[in-house]
């Protein structure tokens, strides 16, 4: 096969590449650029980042690091990697209005974008296979192998990696969920930097509620809202309370911000992203494990499982004041597995500090 692969004429190659990214256009997914299965300088930036305790309990970040050095460890032949994305910007805006109850995470109001992404993308190369009548070997990645994806995006130069830590479309903006084709294909390489960045803006670092961003370029997830709302099983330290009384399940703030999204809002949802509705707090803090499978079934809300989203409604109503809170405590008690039982011994300790307070 690898003969087959160097017969075919670089300029040929530049064709098919456009006819790829327009296949994959058609699906709803934008082309980004191909670049060189290598992570280099991003890979050392990513090795500094785990030395300081930067991701926490994330303790998959620390593994597999051959993969994110190289994508050769997902596909042995691969000699490019096709970066794609698909935008979602929301409507939203920050400051929410005072009236607004805490809200889901952007990227989490319609179904997992995983599997999504990986459908269309795979739709795409099927099409155009037959189009290219080129033999090659490849893989769709979404999230599903350890590779750095910001890195491989960051290296296309549409774009850059902003002091929010996301990978931030120079037209775009951000709100754009991340993919590659790792493919056997010697496409010519097209990696550069772009020109932009965030000059002396520091509008992300300002209002993250949590102080996760102090450091430019650099998270600290163990201070993020969407690490607690969505990656960490156990309770949630009352000092991340407030900003759970905002979002729920996971947190857009440090994009709402950003300038560069500011002219992404215009952007048309792709037909394949349908927005979904849920249910009040109170719904979900009281959902049984019949109602959770259906609403939440399919949803990237299921990586918190049952009880992370009913923890997580359980603090949302407690630091917005929400009326309906003691009833959902009482109904709460009747099902109080980890970590339900220490959220609820903690809303009591928070509402009668906050009773004292007045
Ligand atoms: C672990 C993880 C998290 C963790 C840690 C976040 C983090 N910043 O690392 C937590 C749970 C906190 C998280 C939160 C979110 N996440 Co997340 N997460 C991931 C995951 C699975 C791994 C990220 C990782 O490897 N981190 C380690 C750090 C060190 O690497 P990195 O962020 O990729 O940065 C690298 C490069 O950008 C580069 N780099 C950074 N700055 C600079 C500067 C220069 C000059 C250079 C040369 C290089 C460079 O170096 C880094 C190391 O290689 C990726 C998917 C994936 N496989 O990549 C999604 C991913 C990063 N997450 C994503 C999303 C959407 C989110 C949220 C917005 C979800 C939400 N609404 O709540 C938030 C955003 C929070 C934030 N400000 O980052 C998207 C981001 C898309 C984008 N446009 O950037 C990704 C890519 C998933 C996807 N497939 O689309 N996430
Ligand atoms: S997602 Fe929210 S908590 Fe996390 S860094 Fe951004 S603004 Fe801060
Ligand atoms: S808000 Fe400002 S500092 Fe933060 S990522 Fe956007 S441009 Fe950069």
């Amino acid at each position: 096969m690898a003969g087959e692969i160097a017969e075919i004429d670089t300029k040929v190659l530049s064709d098919q590449l456009k006819f790829l990214s327009e296949f994959l256009q058609k699906q709803g997914l934008s082309f980004l650029g191909v670049v060189s299965p290598e992570t280099h300088e991003d890979f050392e930036k990513y090795q500094a980042w785990l030395v300081t305790g930067n991701h926490g309990e994330l303790k998959y970040l620390e593994q597999n690091q051959k993969c994110r050095r190289s994508a050769k460890e997902a596909l042995s032949s691969v000699q490019s990697v096709i970066v794609f994305g698909l935008s979602y910007a929301p409507e939203d805006a920050w400051p929410a209005p005072a009236y607004e109850r805490a809200r889901v995470a952007a990227y989490a109001r319609f179904n997992d974008y995983h599997s999504l992404m990986k459908s269309s993308a795979q739709r795409a190369v099927t099409e155009w296979k037959k189009f290219c009548k080129a033999t090659f070997e490849y893989r769709v990645v979404v999230d599903t192998v350890p590779l750095l994806e910001r890195a491989f995006a960051r290296k296309t130069g549409v774009g850059f990696v902003g002091k929010n830590t996301c990978f931030i479309h120079e037209e775009r903006g951000s709100f754009l969920l991340l993919g590659e084709i790792l493919m056997s294909l010697p496409f010519s390489l097209k990696e550069k930097n772009s020109n932009v960045n965030c000059g002396t803006c520091t509008l992300c670092q300002v209002e993250c509620p949590t102080g996760a961003l102090d450091q430019d370029y650099q998270i600290d997830s163990r201070k993020c809202l969407s690490y607690w709302t969505i990656e960490q099983r156990g309770p949630i330290p009352e000092e991340f309370w407030p900003g759970i009384g905002k979002y729920w399940f996971g947190c857009d703030i440090c994009q709402l911000v950003c300038p560069f999204n500011k002219s992404a809002k215009d952007n048309e949802l792709p037909e394949l992203v349908k927005p979904k509705t849920y249910p009040s707090l109170f719904e979900v803090a009281t959902m049984s494990e019949e109602e959770y499978e259906k609403i939440f079934g399919g949803t990237p809300l299921t990586r918190a499982k049952r009880n992370g989203l009913r923890r997580n409604a359980l603090i949302a109503m407690a630091v917005n004041r929400d009326p309906l809170l003691e009833k959902a405590i009482l109904y709460s008690r009747q099902d109080a597995d980890y970590p339900i039982s220490s959220t609820l011994d903690q809303i009591e300790r928070f509402c009668s500090l906050n009773a004292a307070k007045k």
